[in-house]
């Protein structure tokens, strides 16, 4: 089994959906995801790339869509087999509140050795709150965040001070510690969305399951190429508006990717596609 630096998990909203009656809350008509909103953050991708170009290896594995097609898909079992030095949990979109820290709880189970780090806007909003729980031993702010990340990694493994990690909200001797935000990047091309990373994935942990997107994109293998973090407008109940970005990404406007970078992963899917459509 090839060594994983960084696991990322992405959790069911509900944990365990198969086996509770739920009323769902939030509707998810309009995306491809079901109400289990199965579908990863595309963070994954950038943190992967910037991650791997630097020398780490992650692996990435949509739990909500193995427990979604197989019902008897065991999570404490899979994730016991594996040997990840540090796990990622995403709580990007408010959905995932339960599944994420049921995740977390198991994992922590499973490796209680290793740290349990999460990641997101609504981990963002909620960070105080989350690192009082015990499975979980960091929390990164913000919607920009490889850079941090990758440092936090690296000073994991050699044992270096944590007080210097932009964004990072942590726990030491007890105490819950909130690093300063660092500077954002000022365009988005600084981490690419490299669909390349995940094909080598596939192969490396021979598991192509694990990063299928969501129900059914085998066979309608759509993606999309967003081009903006952020936003520009202000609508009142919105948590991702101007101001709410000023408030907890200390956003002042919009980051964008540029043409170039855009025409360059455009082409990086349409090849990913063709593969696809080769196998
Ligand atoms: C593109 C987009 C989508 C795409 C998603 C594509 C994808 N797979 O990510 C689509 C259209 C499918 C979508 C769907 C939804 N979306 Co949306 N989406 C956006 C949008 C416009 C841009 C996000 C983006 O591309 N960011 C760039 C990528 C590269 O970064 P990222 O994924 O955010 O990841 C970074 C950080 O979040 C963080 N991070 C994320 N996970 C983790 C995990 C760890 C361990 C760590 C350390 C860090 C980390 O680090 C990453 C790298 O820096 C934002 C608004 C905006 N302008 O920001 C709304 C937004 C994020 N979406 C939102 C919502 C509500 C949803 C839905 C729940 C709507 C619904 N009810 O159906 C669904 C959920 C889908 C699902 N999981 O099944 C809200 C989130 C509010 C909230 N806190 O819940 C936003 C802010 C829009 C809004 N204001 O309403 N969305």
């Amino acid at each position: 089994m090839s060594a994983i630096d960084l696991l990322l998990l992405h959790p069911p909203s509900v944990y365990d959906f198969r086996h509770k009656t739920i009323m769902y809350g939030p509707i998810s008509d309009l995306i491809p995801s079901s109400p289990v909103f199965e579908m990863y953050p595309l963070g994954f991708l950038t943190m992967t790339d910037y991650l791997e170009s630097r020398g780490l290896k992650v692996r990435i594995v949509n739990l909500a869509l193995r427990m979604m097609n197989d019902p008897e898909f065991d999570v404490a079992r899979f994730l016991a087999r594996l040997k990840p030095r540090a796990i990622g949990i995403d709580l990007h979109w408010l959905p995932h509140a339960h599944g994420s820290v049921e995740i977390a709880k198991i994992a922590k189970e499973c490796h209680p050795q290793v740290p349990v780090i999460f990641g997101g806007l609504s981990a963002t909003y909620f960070h105080r709150e989350i690192i009082e729980l015990p499975q979980i031993d960091y929390v990164f702010r913000g919607d920009a965040v490889e850079p941090e990340l990758f440092s936090l990694l690296t000073r994991i493994s050699s044992g270096k001070s944590l007080a210097t990690v932009p964004n990072l909200t942590w726990k030491s001797a007890g105490e819950v510690r909130i690093n300063p935000p660092g500077p954002l990047p000022v365009t988005a091309d600084y981490a690419d969305l490299n669909p390349e990373r995940i094909m080598k994935m596939v192969l490396r942990y021979r598991d192509l399951q694990s990063v299928l997107p969501f129900n059914g994109w085998w066979q309608n293998p759509i993606t999309a190429v967003f081009t903006v973090k952020g936003c520009a407008h202000e609508c009142a109940t919105c948590g991702g508006s101007h101001q709410a970005n000023e408030l907890i990404n200390v956003r002042h406007a919009p980051t964008f990717r540029s043409p170039q970078n855009l025409v360059k992963i455009i082409s990086w899917c349409i090849l990913i596609a063709h593969i696809r459509f080769l196998i």
